[in-house]
């Protein structure tokens, strides 16, 4: 580990400008006088990202979607508790997966770094440009998150009761979206083109079978579409050894 000292006037200054750099960010976070601040050597020194991930997570599952699809180069760490605590521990106050660092920014929210990689690398573009379709598709990806990826806990939780509520949820929840991929011709959800919605989707179709999930004859176009998003290269490049066990 590399330790940086802040002086309380470049600490000023730094303030003043959150958006320069996750060490300005961080630093509204922590105290106010004269701080030492550890950076992973890796942070300082790499020119290739490297990105933080569970081998079996969906919200670091997505995040690896969106690499392989723009084919970004990036080291991946299969990250351990151990390497959590260790490597992250300074730098996200979360600890969380996914994680990403380049050079001395730090991203620690997988909604967060998709966007920034779709901004960084724009080819291809996985959000629309125009305000009001983007407006919709981020609606769509915010309802996705706090419904669907929000009962998740429960549904691998330990209460019984909770996981059947979140299994009914979810798949009630996917069942309202069969129309919209039926009465279309997008290949796609809600879009001509490849999104970060189907990033975001694909990962918890992937693992319906093992939330015991299955989907009824009435989505049948929603099974479609998730075998077109498994056949997908990214998708394909994506995957973890523990993720291709899952079917
Ligand atoms: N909102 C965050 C949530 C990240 C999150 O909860 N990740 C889980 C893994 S899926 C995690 O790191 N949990 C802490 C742990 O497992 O110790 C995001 O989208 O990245």
């Amino acid at each position: 580990m590399m330790t940086l000292s802040v002086d309380p006037a470049t600490d000023r200054l730094l303030s003043t400008y959150v958006g320069k750099t996750n060490l300005c960010y961080n630093r509204l976070f922590t105290s106010r006088s004269r701080t030492r601040i550890a950076m992973p050597a890796i942070s300082l020194k790499r020119n290739i990202m490297t990105l933080y991930s569970s081998a079996n997570c969906p919200l670091s599952h997505r995040v690896r979607m969106v690499f392989a699809e723009k084919h970004i180069p990036y080291e991946k760490v299969e990250a351990t508790e151990e390497q959590v605590a260790e490597d992250l521990g300074e730098l996200n106050p979360y600890a969380s997966l996914p994680t990403l660092i380049d050079r001395e920014l730090v991203i620690f929210n997988s909604q967060i770094i998709m966007t920034y990689l779709d901004e960084r690398y724009p080819h291809p573009p996985l959000m629309p440009v125009d305000p009001v379709s983007k407006a919709q598709l981020r609606m769509l990806l915010y309802r996705i998150e706090t419904e669907w990826y929000g009962v998740l806990d429960d549904l691998k939780g330990e209460d019984e009761k909770k996981a059947d509520k979140a299994r009914k949820s979810l798949l009630e929840g996917l069942i309202t979206i069969a129309p919209a991929l039926e009465d279309t011709p997008y290949p796609f959800l809600m879009s001509e083109t490849f999104t970060l919605i189907d990033c975001t989707v694909a990962p918890l179709l992937w693992r319906l079978p093992s939330y015991g999930i299955s989907l009824p004859r009435q989505a049948r176009a929603v099974e479609e579409y998730a075998e077109r998003l498994f056949a997908r290269e990214c998708f394909q490049e994506s995957l973890t050894d523990e993720e291709r066990e899952l079917r």
